[in-house]
């Protein structure tokens, strides 16, 4: 019988299937589950040695001379200071050691608690990875622990091997630390690193007659092996290619889905789920993929680092090589054809998204300037509404947009954007709120090439949470969560040598917007004024009337009445 403890159950059950036979054991109780598992499974083969100084280099030798990685595993706080000169050994000379130390729970931690040291990153200079897994209570924990161990073991073997340090806890109820009442340890999600020289009709075949909805990510550069790669994929697979303006792809291949992740119901989102999902690029914008998560989606992603991200919590492989090879290799070993039904699915619904504005907002005024955006131009963009409207927007394929997505700061857009201005003749716009301009003024003052655009959308507020809160949710909104204020930006642009142009209608908008990118001696900066309220209102609106309400059956329906005339 084996330990009830999840976090013990999947550290045991990847060890076995990462293949790690060999353990040296130090006496005491924190590890009493892993160690009781460990002993009573004939896949593992332990050694007992008291010391944790000397079990650290007997395992360490053991590693070396087998070339294959050996787990070590003591009690807590100073028997795991023990292992450190093993750790920086094995991290010189690239041997594979895991150091299993045991801990107390999170919470516990440096409140008279007796054993009871700072555990964590502990061998840092000394480590390849180090993962600090907590106590697992539901699904989240169970998979946040599942993800730690898969990550340690990965990295583990990545590039050059080396030591890695896994901190589980003992179990909060002393009683659990002898309880064994389950007879096998359940498997738990591996997560596999598939490297390219593999079988590829056996992925393939696991392709043949599913719907792939493949998620294309940021900062990938779409060159043409990779479009040609794509194209040949999507015409022997089911597929639908999603993607958004940031990921700069610019090839028809491509649905461009924005705004859809939130107007989708949830009968929408059956209808189209997809049987897998394939994401590459580093930070996949769209919340398509995550939607899918409570679907249990399985998930690939190609990453040439394996760089374990796992936003569905789906993730089962890792394909260890470019996009441009994985799709080439799929595309050659299929003759399937992609009979389009699943594509016409998300095509037709997302043919009937209209994200047309009609009233003076945030929104309006940027749609109505990137239409007039001249070819091979740059737009950067503030986070939030600022990137989002301009991925509801129409915008040229040879124009690149760019933002400072992956961290979602406010803080650095306007710098960021005069670095990229300046290395371009060409027009280089930045659409900015007014938080975001104020809050990185001081690179207003600096140099401003005449290629550069600014329109800064003053709603004197972060109408983000005019949109995502609300005034009639919050009615102090404006005082801190919003951080309204007062300003408007004529006299600091002019400092900085900018045009200054303001409108505050649409009237004063349509006069001036076709003039906005005309050659110019000065740079220009267009502050639209318009009110955050209104914005966030006219946000809310227009995305619920892009929504569809949920068909309910009739079964659903009877009740609903009988249960309204009960009232
Ligand atoms: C450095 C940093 N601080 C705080 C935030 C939280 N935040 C997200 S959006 C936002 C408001 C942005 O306001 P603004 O630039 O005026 O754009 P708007 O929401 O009005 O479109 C804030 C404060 C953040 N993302 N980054």
């Amino acid at each position: 019988m084996y330990t009830n403890i999840k976090q013990v159950q999947i550290i045991v059950s990847l060890l076995k299937q990462y293949g790690v036979r060999h353990f040296v054991i130090s006496p005491g109780t924190r590890h009493v589950p892993l160690v009781h598992a460990v002993e009573m499974d004939s896949f593992f083969t332990c050694y007992s040695v008291v010391d944790e100084r000397s079990a650290g280099f007997v395992a360490l030798g053991l590693a070396e001379s087998m070339d294959a990685p050996v787990c070590v595993v003591c009690t807590s706080a100073t028997a795991s200071c023990n292992y450190l000169p093993a750790m920086q050994e094995a991290f010189e000379r690239h041997i594979p050691l895991i150091a299993l130390t045991s801990d107390r729970a999170r919470y516990q931690r440096f409140h008279g608690e007796n054993q009871c040291i700072n555990q964590v990153d502990m061998y840092k200079p000394f480590c390849k990875y180090a993962v600090d897994l907590p106590l697992v209570k539901n699904d989240e924990d169970y998979w946040y622990c599942n993800r730690c161990v898969n990550e340690a073991l990965i990295y583990q073997n990545r590039n050059e091997k080396g030591p890695i340090q896994i901190n589980f806890l003992e179990p909060l109820n002393i009683r659990e630390l002898s309880t064994f009442e389950v007879p096998e340890i359940p498997l738990t999600r591996k997560i596999n690193v598939i490297e390219s020289n593999i079988d590829w009709k056996k992925y393939a075949q696991q392709l043949a007659g599913k719907k792939i909805l493949v998620i294309c990510g940021q900062y990938i550069t779409h060159t043409e092996r990779l479009k040609k790669a794509l194209r040949s994929f999507n015409e022997k697979y089911e597929t639908v290619i999603t993607t958004d303006y940031f990921a700069n792809v610019n090839d028809d291949i491509f649905i461009h889905s924005p705004g859809l992740d939130v107007v989708l119901n949830s009968s929408e989102y059956r209808n189209l789920k997809p049987d897998i999902i394939i994401t590459y690029g580093s930070k996949v914008y769209s919340g398509l993929g995550v939607h899918y998560r409570v679907e249990k989606v399985p998930h690939w992603y190609i990453d040439e680092e394996a760089i374990v991200y796992d936003p569905m919590h789906t993730l089962q492989n890792i394909f260890a090589m470019s996009p441009d090879m994985f799709f080439e290799k799929l595309a050659k070993v299929s003759d399937g054809v992609n009979s389009k039904s699943y594509y016409q699915l998300w095509r037709a619904r997302l043919d009937q998204i209209n994200f047309e504005i009609r009233n003076f907002t945030n929104y309006y005024v940027i749609k109505e300037v990137l239409k007039y955006l001249p070819e091979k131009s740059t737009v950067h963009t503030s986070v939030l509404n600022s990137m989002r409207f301009t991925n509801f927007c129409a915008i040229p394929n040879d124009v690149t947009v760019i933002g400072n997505i992956c961290a979602d700061g406010i803080d650095g857009a306007l710098s960021t954007f005069i670095g990229q201005a300046l290395s371009t003749n060409k027009i280089a716009l930045l659409v900015i709120g007014d938080l975001s301009y104020l809050y990185d003024l001081n690179e207003a003052i600096g140099t401003m090439p005449n290629n550069i655009r600014i329109l800064l959308i003053n709603n004197n507020a972060g109408a983000e949470f005019h949109y995502n809160i609300s005034l009639e949710r919050i009615s102090t909104l404006n005082l801190h969560i919003a951080a309204a204020h007062h300003n408007q930006f004529k006299e600091i642009s002019t400092m900085s040598g900018l045009e200054y142009w303001k409108v505050t209608s649409a009237d004063e908008l349509e006069k001036v917007v076709s003039l906005f990118f005309q050659p110019s001696e000065q740079p220009i900066l267009l502050e639209a004024i318009t009110d955050a309220d209104t914005d966030g209102r006219e946000l809310r609106s227009m995305l619920a009337r892009n929504r569809k309400k949920i068909a309910l059956s009739m079964r659903v329906k009877n009740k609903l009445t009988r249960m309204i005339k009960k009232l």
